[in-house]
């Protein structure tokens, strides 16, 4: 039987990896999109006639509900937020409405419509913020550093609440940065890789960033999508820690990237206040033994490949004239 999977956040990043994968596995899937003015499907426009896609928001019970009812689902990925951390101080209510209590309207929907229905909820190294543990792994204490962190700890909470409370299956991916040539154009490494490109083109003279010292565990978002389709393969529902264990500073990844196109990066980057943010998370870095021990999951994609990878993809836009 063909399985059916409902997917939040199809039009982002990770919802277009995670479609591509699930029709790559023989999957009927579905999409929640919500209105807007202007139609922003570019990430899945080459996938949209294998798709369906249901009109919903976060923000509105009864839409989930409906989307359920109609695409009667086996699996459920919640990928939709306000997931840019900057914004989530300038928009913090909005970004709980949508990033926490968004969480809570799926889940409480999926409870009415069928609770056999298994949950994927995207939880965050953000929650981890102001480390209390170096690697941070699945036990490790959260300490949040932003609106945005604050709500995803809350979605991870009410995603274990439903699955004690309701016996769900419902699953919390933690999952620690991961980019491609996908990324949103505000992300660093996105910002990075198009500036760069850019530049080489001889169309830019400089790149305006914030903190340079923070440190990510960046990995690639397609392998990242898989670890989240094997957590709803198990048996039980459980919470995985999802990331490379490699460590690298917004420095090195500015390094990496002006090193590959052959200029150095001292001559192009200006550092920005306007970039800085009212609270940091310094450093993050994850120990995702436990997705390779019960997942079997492992990175395939390494750093300096996957900024590779995206100023090659960002050098081919620029150069065909296209959006970015
Ligand atoms: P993204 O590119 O920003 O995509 C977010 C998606 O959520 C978009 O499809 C967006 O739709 C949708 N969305 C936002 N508000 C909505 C609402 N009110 N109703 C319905 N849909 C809404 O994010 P991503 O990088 O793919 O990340 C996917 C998920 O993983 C997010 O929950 C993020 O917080 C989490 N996460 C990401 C990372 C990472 O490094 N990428 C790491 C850990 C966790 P529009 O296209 O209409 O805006
Ligand atoms: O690329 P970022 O904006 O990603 P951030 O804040 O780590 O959040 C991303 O990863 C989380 C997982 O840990 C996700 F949950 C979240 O949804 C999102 O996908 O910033 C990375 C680092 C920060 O320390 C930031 O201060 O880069 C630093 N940075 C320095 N200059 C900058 C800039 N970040 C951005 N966006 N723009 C800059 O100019």
């Amino acid at each position: 039987m063909t399985k059916r999977a409902l997917i939040t956040g199809i039009t982002g990043q990770d919802g277009s990896y995670l479609a591509e994968f699930l029709l790559s596995q023989g999957y009927e899937v579905f999409g929640l999109v919500r209105r807007t003015s202007t139609v922003n499907f570019n990430r899945i426009e080459h996938i949209q006639d294998q798709i369906t896609l249901i009109p919903g928001d976060m923000l509105d019970q009864t839409s989930l509900q409906l989307a359920l009812q109609q695409c009667e689902p086996q699996e459920v990925y919640n990928l939709a937020a306000q997931s840019f951390v900057q914004t989530s101080w300038t928009q913090p209510v909005f970004t709980g409405d949508v990033t926490a209590l968004g969480v809570t309207r799926l889940l409480d929907a999926i409870r009415h419509v069928d609770p056999a229905i298994r949950f994927y909820q995207a939880s965050s190294s953000e929650m981890f913020g102001k480390v209390r543990e170096v690697p941070q792994r699945e036990t490790t204490p959260f300490y949040p550093r932003s609106p945005y962190g604050v709500a995803k700890v809350y979605g991870h909470w009410i995603t274990i609440n439903y699955r004690e409370s309701y016996n769900l299956h419902a699953t919390s991916g933690i999952l620690f940065n991961h980019e491609s040539p996908r990324r949103g154009i505000e992300f660093v490494t996105r910002k990075v890789t198009y500036n760069v490109a850019k530049i080489k083109l001889g169309m830019a003279d400089e790149i305006r960033l914030g903190n340079l010292d923070s440190r990510r565990d960046w990995g690639f978002a397609g392998d990242y999508v898989r670890a989240m389709w094997l957590m709803l393969q198990q048996d039980e529902p459980d919470d995985y820690v999802i990331s490379t264990g490699q460590t690298h500073a917004v420095q090195e990844l500015v390094e990496v990237a002006f090193d590959y196109v052959g200029l150095d990066w001292h001559d192009y980057v200006k550092q920005d206040p306007r970039f800085m943010r009212p609270a940091e998370v310094d450093l993050l870095v994850g120990d995702s033994s436990k997705a390779g021990k019960q997942l079997g999951w492992e990175p395939q994609v390494s750093f300096e490949e996957l900024i590779h990878m995206m100023i090659d993809a960002d050098l081919k836009i620029l150069q065909a004239g296209e959006r970015a």
